[in-house]
């Protein structure tokens, strides 16, 4: 855990804390939340800018793969679900594109940083949706890890974090029951439709299992992070309770997880599960992920056929601020 913490963007393992930097832990420590204008150790403001700045982009790129299937829903109720849903997204993007410029970085740099791979988004998006019954699927089980993270995540430290994090989950909530609704439907169809309910979860479990992060004993940031309550709880313990939770919830539905393993650990309380393939997780961390280039590629053309629109709005304001001095 030790040696992980020295790739963080903490202290190294016996370096002290400044008097500054202990006032700040005890504030942590205390339960007080942090506020923009508060003094902040340059790591917990790097590592904020990181962390909301991914997560920004994730909501963003994670539009990419349902809005897929807009055009091609069963039914106008379902159209009209799937693009509420995915206009969700972009709005979850946009409060946390604002929450991780309170820290003095800009969405135009944080985009930047996206499109020449300097900042990630979730591996989850780099997967394809081939059928209706993967938009189901990541309803359910994508919609449904966010809510897993993102629950604890508003009680993190960070005060314009911890409360964008409120509507984000009441709005998640209601994209995983969307989703499972679809499973529903699926699951109870015809035969040709119980496949591709199955197939789709085949194809998602493994996928939203890596969405935790990597196990704990590979996770750099993890322990920094807890100590600063940007996070709360561990890649493995939130992936347990996800695991725990939704298992039930495709017995419900008839199908099975594409785990021979699986079985109820009555002494830990919980299923023991196969973990995912974390080489295909580096691989894909790395850009070689089935839709990798695709995603980029539609992100850096939304920004370039979009430059006109910025340029409008800033020769705008310009002239706005030009006319304001003038008349003062
Ligand atoms: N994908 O040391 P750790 C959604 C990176 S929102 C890509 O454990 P940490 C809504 C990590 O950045 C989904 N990269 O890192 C929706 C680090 O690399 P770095 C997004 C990953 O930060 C639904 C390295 O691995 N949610 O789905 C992933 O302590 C449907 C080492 O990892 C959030 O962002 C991954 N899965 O823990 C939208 C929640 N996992 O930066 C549309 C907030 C790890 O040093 C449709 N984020 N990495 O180069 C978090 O809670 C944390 O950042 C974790 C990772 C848990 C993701």
């Amino acid at each position: 855990m030790y040696a992980q913490m020295v790739k963080s963007e903490g202290k190294r393992p016996g370096e002290a804390l400044s008097p500054e930097e202990q006032a700040f832990q005890d504030r942590i420590d205390a339960g007080e939340r942090i506020e923009p204008r508060d003094w902040m150790p340059e790591g917990y403001r790097k590592t904020l800018i990181r962390q909301i700045g991914q997560h920004a982009h994730s909501e963003i790129v994670g539009q990419l793969p349902e809005g897929n299937w807009i055009t091609r829903a069963p039914t106008l109720e379902r159209k009209a679900i799937l693009l509420a849903k995915v206009q969700d997204e972009a709005g979850h993007g946009l409060y946390l594109y604002s929450a991780a410029e309170t820290l003095g970085e800009s969405r135009d740099e944080m985009t930047q940083k996206l499109l020449d791979g300097r900042m990630k988004y979730s591996s989850i998006f780099n997967y394809p949706t081939l059928t209706w019954a993967d938009i189901g699927a990541i309803g359910w089980l994508v919609d449904g890890a966010a809510i897993m993270n993102q629950v604890p995540l508003q009680r993190t430290s960070y005060g314009p974090y911890a409360r964008a994090m409120v509507r984000i989950c009441k709005e998640e909530s209601f994209h995983q029951r969307q989703g499972y609704h679809i499973m529903m439907k699926m699951a109870r169809g015809t035969d040709a439709q119980r496949e591709m309910a199955q197939d789709a979860l085949n194809r998602f479990w493994y996928p939203s299992l890596m969405m935790f992060g990597p196990s704990d004993k590979e996770s750099v940031h993890s322990a920094q992070n807890m100590a600063w309550k940007i996070k709360i709880n561990t890649n493995d313990e939130l992936r347990q309770k996800f695991v725990d939770q939704t298992v039930p919830q495709a017995e419900f539905l008839g199908l099975t997880v594409p785990d021979e393993t699986l079985c109820w650990n009555e002494e830990k309380g919980g299923y023991d599960f196969a973990e995912p393939d974390w080489n295909e997780f580096f691989e894909v961390l790395k850009g070689n992920g089935p839709c990798n280039a695709e995603r980029i590629g539609a992100r850096q053309k939304a920004w370039d056929d979009g430059a006109w629109f910025r340029d409008g709005l800033s020769a705008y304001a310009d002239k706005q601020q030009a006319r304001r001095m003038a008349a003062e």
